[in-house]
């Protein structure tokens, strides 16, 4: 009885013993067969087109589609990535765009510059920013027009190529990447203290030119920038906006969800100045007094191409001057020749 008893516990250690090692084969394959799968997602997920670029690397280079400027493959998805640090921002023009377009024929192309081509189906480049850490597309870019400069709202963007069935022989694309600064604004003082602020002495110069962020391109999104005007005593600011696309409706504010050029003679808002958005012609404004400011703000939703201006410190009006100078002089004050207010001086002085 107890010899069974031993015989059955001996039977059910083995039955559980071969359980046992079965569970751990199957806990072996699983695990083998998970390791396969994520080694074969990590090594599938990336292509040998991606590329990444970062700003302690290198502050600018080029980079192109696969195999430019000869034809590039079919089904291909390349990923261009950009990091930079700080403020930096990442700035891409492209130098050569010819990419394959199932519709490419000149009639169906849109006539108008802001108008574009429709990217459905085609071959194309979608670019994306980070929102809120969120990947977000700012386009998508085909055919054979060189898309405008591209500038991200951060330190950090992406590409991404993408090719359909047939390139028939189109080159692809070239372009140019940096890391900057600047806001690509190369004129007046930078602040460094601020973001982005320039400023414009009347001592540097008299005139010159400044423009919004990424100008021509498209002007990047949450991105707010400063100028800074500083006249002498008797001075004046001058600004002409020759190139005006904000973004936005009136009254070109939170309330329209617009982006918004503002000027004020104050370092706060001016109340006798509206702010500016949409398209607007030859845009001319003046200072009250020896300090402007022009501040441009775009949102996080949809783009313009910014604007251009020119700016003049000049002396308060002429008229006004004389008026001082002739108000300055007794002379020139008394309704009298001056030999007249001699004669009259003597005489009284005879009479007394
Ligand atoms: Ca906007």
């Amino acid at each position: 009885m107890c010899r069974v008893i031993i015989t059955r516990n001996r039977s059910v250690a083995i039955n559980d013993r071969g359980a046992l090692i079965l569970l751990q084969l199957s806990f072996m394959y699983y695990m083998f067969v998970s390791f396969s799968l994520l080694y074969w997602a990590s090594t599938t997920t990336g292509s040998p087109c991606d590329r990444l670029f970062r700003s302690d690397v290198d502050k600018n280079g080029t980079f192109t589609s696969p195999g430019y400027p000869a034809a590039y493959g079919p089904f291909m998805n390349c990923n261009y990535e950009f990091r930079g640090h700080g403020r930096e921002r990442v700035q891409i023009i492209f130098t050569d765009f010819v990419l394959h377009h199932p519709h490419d024929d000149p009639s169906e192309k849109p006539h108008h510059p802001w108008l574009k081509q429709s990217c459905d189906g085609a071959d194309r480049v979608t670019a994306f920013i980070s929102v809120g850490g969120n990947k977000e597309k700012i386009d998508d870019f085909c055919g054979s027009a060189t898309p405008r400069e591209l500038m991200s709202n951060s330190a950090v963007m992406s590409l991404h190529f993408h090719s359909t069935t047939v390139s028939r022989g189109s080159r692809g694309f070239k372009a140019r990447y940096s890391f900057v600064s600047n806001f690509g604004i190369t004129t007046g003082e930078q602040i460094s203290s601020s973001p982005c602020a320039f400023r414009f002495n009347s001592t540097t110069s008299t005139n010159g030119t400044f423009w919004s962020p990424n100008f021509p391109g498209f002007y990047p999104r949450d991105t707010e920038c400063h100028y800074f005007f500083h006249a002498q005593v008797g001075e004046r600011v001058k600004i002409v906006f020759s190139y005006f696309d904000i973004e936005g409706m009136i009254p070109c504010g939170l309330t329209s969800a617009s982006d918004f050029v503002e000027v004020s003679n104050f370092m706060t808002v001016d109340r006798k100045l509206p702010r500016y958005c949409g398209l607007q012609k030859d845009l001319k404004m003046e200072s009250d007094g020896a300090f402007f400011r022009v501040t441009f703000k775009s949102n996080d939703r949809f783009d313009g191409t910014g604007f251009f201006a020119s700016y003049q410190f000049t002396p308060v009006a002429d008229a006004v001057t004389i008026t001082r100078r002739r108000s300055s002089s007794p002379a020139s004050s008394s309704p009298y020749p001056p030999g007249c207010i001699l004669l009259f001086y003597l005489l009284a002085y005879l009479i007394s």
